[in-house]
């Protein structure tokens, strides 16, 4: 009712990372329906609880869920479904990962250690992933090998850079992502 009538495919993935990593920012970015958000202030309560030092103009944090929509050819749409980043909200993943094919791991190189329980919830739902590397600016420049071998990824797990911002460098990211998932299924 809502895409093409030359759509025949339509995959649920999930976009993950930790607080703040710019999930919000890459799904608004690429969706091309006025994203559903559920952002909510924050407020005092989260001082000393939510660590806001590598984004200190956030406002805001993602309380249910993100969605957006991004058509990828003529057959083809992919739901994007955010996740909240903060461990507290981990519960919502068992809804939001049901029917999903994949997820693509946003990670900042600067907090990788705060990817770790990331990792885990994903290889715990057993969705098939690819890691997205975020630059914010003034980052160290590790290479995307060094940033696999911290993380401890499987080789064949894909790791690419990616700006959230920009909708070309967001859409390649999720290409790479479908191509990986393709790849396993012959
Ligand atoms: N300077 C810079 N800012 C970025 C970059 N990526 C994201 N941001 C900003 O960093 C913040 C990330 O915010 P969100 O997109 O809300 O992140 P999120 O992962 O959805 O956050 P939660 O839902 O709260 O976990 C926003 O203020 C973005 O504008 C980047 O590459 N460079
Ligand atoms: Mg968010």
């Amino acid at each position: 009712m809502y895409v093409g009538a030359s759509v025949q495919t339509a995959v649920k993935i999930l976009v993950v990372g930790h607080f703040g990593v710019g999930k919000t920012t890459f799904v608004g970015n690429i969706s091309e329906i006025p994203p559903l958000r559920t952002e909510e202030l924050i407020t005092q309560a989260s001082v000393g609880v939510d660590d806001l030092s590598s984004t200190p103009e956030k406002t805001t944090t993602t309380v249910a869920m993100d969605f957006g929509r991004l058509t990828l050819s003529e057959s083809l749409v992919l739901y994007l479904f955010g996740t909240p980043g903060q461990e507290r909200f981990k519960q919502l993943w068992e809804d939001l990962s049901l029917g999903a094919l994949g997820a693509l791991v946003l990670v900042d190189p600067e907090r990788l250690d705060e990817s770790f329980p990331v990792l885990d919830l994903v290889e715990q739902y057993g969705l098939p992933y690819t890691v997205a590397v975020n630059r914010f600016e003034g980052a160290r420049s590790y290479s995307l090998e060094e940033i696999r071998e911290a993380l401890n990824l499987p080789d064949d797990t894909p790791v690419v850079p990616c700006d959230v911002r920009d909708q070309k460098s967001a859409a390649d990211a999720l290409i790479t992502l479908v191509g990986h998932l393709h790849s396993r299924l012959d």
